[in-house]
């Protein structure tokens, strides 16, 4: 068979592309070489629908080894007593835990898109505010934060049936426990997505949902570092209180009900190639290296906002708890749009952003959002955010200055070249 030259030379042109520019998109990292090797291998043959020990398939002894260990992991690292390893992306894994739990029509709550949600929290144009009447509450105009009070207003009138918490945009910690009481009093479940922050969770860093939210679920690449992916879990499982019962007639637990909301109900074969390379993340997550990264991503975060503050730029909320900031760029005159297609130039990748309350549409947007943990893995530290945010600062002073845009770009790809992303990196058509 012929090499495919075209898409080998296309990886190695994406490699270049990360290994030069600054990556700052807040949902993005870069996973290590152990997670992409696990992700490359035999196991992408196998099919394995079900679950270890009750699949539909012959030879899965080996794939349900790897797919336990990728459940022990995530259980120790989260001290939860039920996960599924098996949703190919957070989108999936949203999509399983809201058929598991609900009826076509049922009504949700979660955070408006536009002011840092998701778009399988209830968006109109997703499964999710098609399927399920879908109610938001937002953030608090003066400071940013979320709006507790008008959840609890929204709750109570609208009698939802899941609450869902967690954003891609929102730069402040959580507070479940508050959560979980407004969800009591209105009879309703919880769901916390905690995609973007899962790893500095995991770490102990910021507050956990898993005391107070019936349902956790998160995506595996972001700040969890591994492969593209997504996980469903619950500190306890529980009878369903919906009344369903299985084939016996016996009562279903929470757990029966997301598997096969899973598989068969939204999914067929597991990836056992990206389950085996999320087993190898986890592998990672649990060793003290991580809690070091992760402190660092959010000390980054601090020294970024200290960095844009200082050059008169505005952010959401004020700050960051976590590894992202929402930059408000109206008072700079640009939108985001803008921002995101000037700065691409000089190979900052960052992404426009909604801001809450924005007048403009999400196809130009008046924000950016930037993120720090993909650059904290390539190894940058407090005084290099100052580097970056002048770099950034540069370019958005002068968006048509094209020779300052050749100059930051050449400064970046010169500096980078301190932090080799993967120094053994070697791929061609042969491989
Ligand atoms: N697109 C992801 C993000 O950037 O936050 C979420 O799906």
């Amino acid at each position: 068979m012929q090499a495919d030259i075209e898409i080998f030379k296309l990886i190695e042109e994406e490699y270049q592309r990360q290994q030069q520019g600054l990556e700052l998109i807040a949902s993005e990292n870069f996973t290590s070489t152990q997670v992409m090797r696990a992700m490359g291998n035999v196991m992408t043959n196998k099919y394995a629908e079900g679950y270890p020990g009750k699949r539909y398939y012959g030879g899965c002894e080996v794939v349900d080894k790897s797919e336990q260990l990728a459940i022990d992991r995530a259980n120790q690292i989260f001290g939860t007593s039920f996960v599924n390893v098996q949703p190919h992306s957070g989108a999936q894994a949203n999509a399983a835990l809201m058929l598991a739990i609900l009826k076509p029509g049922d009504r949700i709550l979660g955070l408006d898109l536009s002011m840092g949600g998701h778009l399988t929290h209830g968006s109109p144009v997703n499964f999710s505010g098609k399927l399920y009447d879908a109610h938001f509450y937002g953030v608090k105009k003066e400071d940013g934060l979320i709006d507790y009070e008008a959840m609890e207003q929204k709750a109570m009138e609208g009698k939802p049936a899941l609450i869902i918490c967690g954003a891609s945009a929102y730069s402040r910690d959580w507070d479940y426990a508050r959560i979980r009481s407004i969800a009591d009093a209105c009879g309703a479940f919880v769901l916390c997505d905690m995609s973007h922050p899962a790893g500095l969770i995991a770490k102990g860093l910021l507050n956990s949902p898993f005391e107070h939210c019936h349902f956790v679920t998160s995506t595996t690449h972001k700040t969890l570092r591994g492969p593209r992916g997504g996980i469903i879990l619950m500190k306890n499982d529980f009878e369903n209180p919906m009344g369903i019962k299985g084939p016996k007639g016996e009562t279903r637990m929470m757990s029966d009900l997301i598997n096969l909301a899973v598989f068969p109900g939204t999914q067929g074969g597991p990836l056992e190639h990206v389950i085996a390379a999320k087993a190898v993340a986890f592998h990672e997550i649990l060793q003290d290296e991580f809690l070091v990264y992760c402190q660092q991503v959010i000390s980054n975060a601090k020294s970024m906002a200290h960095a844009f503050g200082e050059r008169g730029y505005e952010m959401v909320s004020g700050g960051t708890d976590n590894h992202l900031l929402l930059i408000d760029l109206r008072n700079k005159g640009i939108s985001g749009k803008k921002a995101e297609n000037t700065l691409v130039k000089a190979d900052i990748t960052i992404n426009k952003n909604m801001v809450p309350f924005d007048d403009k549409s999400p196809f130009v947007t008046s924000g950016i959002r930037v993120g720090v943990a993909a650059l904290t893995t390539r190894g940058l530290k407090n005084q290099d955010m100052e580097n970056v945010v002048d770099w950034i600062d540069r370019i958005l002073k002068d968006t048509d200055n094209e020779s300052e845009i050749q100059q930051v770009k050449s400064e970046i790809n010169q500096f980078m070249q301190s932090f080799p992303l993967y120094p053994d990196w070697k791929i061609n058509s042969k491989h």
